[in-house]
């Protein structure tokens, strides 16, 4: 029986949410458009199967076609990024850095990594999560203009020793010199760790500096701006291959969703097309082009512009906080999310920011043109961000627009 017959309420709901992604534009920096393909391995029967451990060592019977799933996988992410090993069994993003924590780092111990404040990410020692109370972090932040500062970095690395120093960010918008975070680590005899989710499509098309192959641990999830299943992975050196596997599975893991990592193979094959590559210069493109128009319109980018594909808007001359400009945006059929600023004074709830980025909008077609629009309806909408009547008004042109425009997997 089909879903809609079987179960209308959810239906309904599934139909509801593909509407709202249709009539808006996603400008969420972590959010992307999978294709049918991808989809289709998602729902795929997959799912069914238990297979806990690893290809050709599994602890259920029955795995032999599984098995030629997870060796597909594994072998396109490592064409694709040059890795030496992979596990492509994290069932995210958070989770497979706590793997290469625990793999790498004895229970309270020292790791270093970027202040969620300033764009570092939950998972990297913040003490909300389990990261920040099973391990002692030391964390750094970016300069007063919003850049990284490498010899503070290295200062600090000095100073704390910690055992592994953690690279890559959630709302960092320039390019990073992973060489350099390597470099310091190996000074102080750290394991260098690279959290690439965000830029992990750039970096698969060339178009951002890799931390592979030098660095000992690059972690990722596939559905950023690689475009693939809601998942993640680890890749590393050979040496650490074992310790890794074993934290992953048994260590944090039970049964691999087989059906996601299917997803995943489809995802890395998708990325090694021209098309991706072309797609990825797209997203570099629109945001260059986001961010210069509104800077146009007096808008403050954190560090003065974009490399990727996401920017970081400081509303404090705009007399606007993040969080009101989140709701107006959302009002007028624009999503993006409130973001606090380096050295923000404002609370996470309501901070002085929002982060915007253009992977998924450019997973519709969407190319400079509409950029240049979509920049025209934000100013508007954080101009009039109390008039219902402006935002309604913005919010039929953005469904006119759209139109144009299929979400892809809808
Ligand atoms: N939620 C992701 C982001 O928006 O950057 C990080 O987990």
């Amino acid at each position: 029986m089909s879903l809609k017959d079987q179960d209308p309420e959810l239906y309904q709901a599934i139909e509801n949410e593909k509407k709202r992604a249709k009539q808006g534009l996603e400008l969420i920096a972590s959010e992307n458009y999978t294709s049918q393909a991808v989809l289709e391995a998602m729902g795929s029967i997959l799912t069914n199967k238990y297979a806990e451990g690893y290809p050709h060592r599994r602890y259920y019977g029955g795995n032999e076609f599984i098995d030629q799933v997870e060796d597909l996988a594994i072998e396109r992410a490592k064409k694709l990024f040059g890795a030496e090993h992979v596990n492509v069994q994290p069932y995210s993003g958070t989770p497979a850095n706590i793997a290469v924590y625990v793999a790498l780092v004895p229970l309270g111990e020292k790791i270093m990594a970027m202040k969620l404040a300033h764009g570092g990410h939950l998972s990297h020692g913040h003490k909300v999560s389990f990261t920040g109370q099973g391990w002692k972090f030391v964390h750094y932040g970016v300069n007063k203009e919003g850049w990284l500062d490498y010899d503070e970095i290295e200062r600090l690395a000095k100073k704390e020793k910690p055992k592994l120093i953690v690279s890559g960010f959630t709302a960092y918008p320039r390019v990073v010199d992973f060489k350099k975070f390597h470099e310091i680590a190996k000074e102080v005899g750290a394991y260098s760790m690279a959290d690439i989710a965000h830029i992990a499509g750039i970096i698969a098309t060339g178009q951002h500096p890799s931390p592979l192959p030098f660095t000992d641990v690059v972690t990722t999830t596939t559905h950023k701006t690689l475009r693939g299943p809601r998942s993640a992975m680890i890749m590393c050196k050979k040496e650490l291959a074992e310790k890794i596997d074993r934290a992953v599975f048994p260590g944090l893991q039970g049964g691999p969703h087989e059906h996601i990592i299917a997803a995943k193979a489809v995802c890395f094959k998708e990325a090694m097309q021209p098309e991706f590559k072309d797609y990825i210069k797209q997203v570099l493109k629109n945001a260059k082009t986001l961010a210069l128009r509104l800077q146009n319109y007096g808008f403050e980018l954190v560090s003065g512009g974009t490399d990727n594909h996401l920017m970081l808007v400081d509303l404090t001359n705009k007399k606007v906080t993040g969080k009101e400009a989140e709701t107006a945006l959302d009002k007028a059929g624009i999503t993006v999310n409130k973001n606090m600023i380096p050295y923000d004074p404002r609370s996470p709830f309501d901070p002085s920011g929002i982060r915007i980025g253009t992977p998924a909008v450019t997973s519709r077609g969407m190319k400079e043109k509409e950029m240049e629009k979509i920049t025209f309806w934000i100013n508007k909408a954080i101009e009039n961000y109390k008039d219902k009547k402006v935002l309604a008004e913005i919010k039929k042109e953005v469904i006119e627009v759209c139109q144009a425009f299929p979400v892809p997997g809808t």
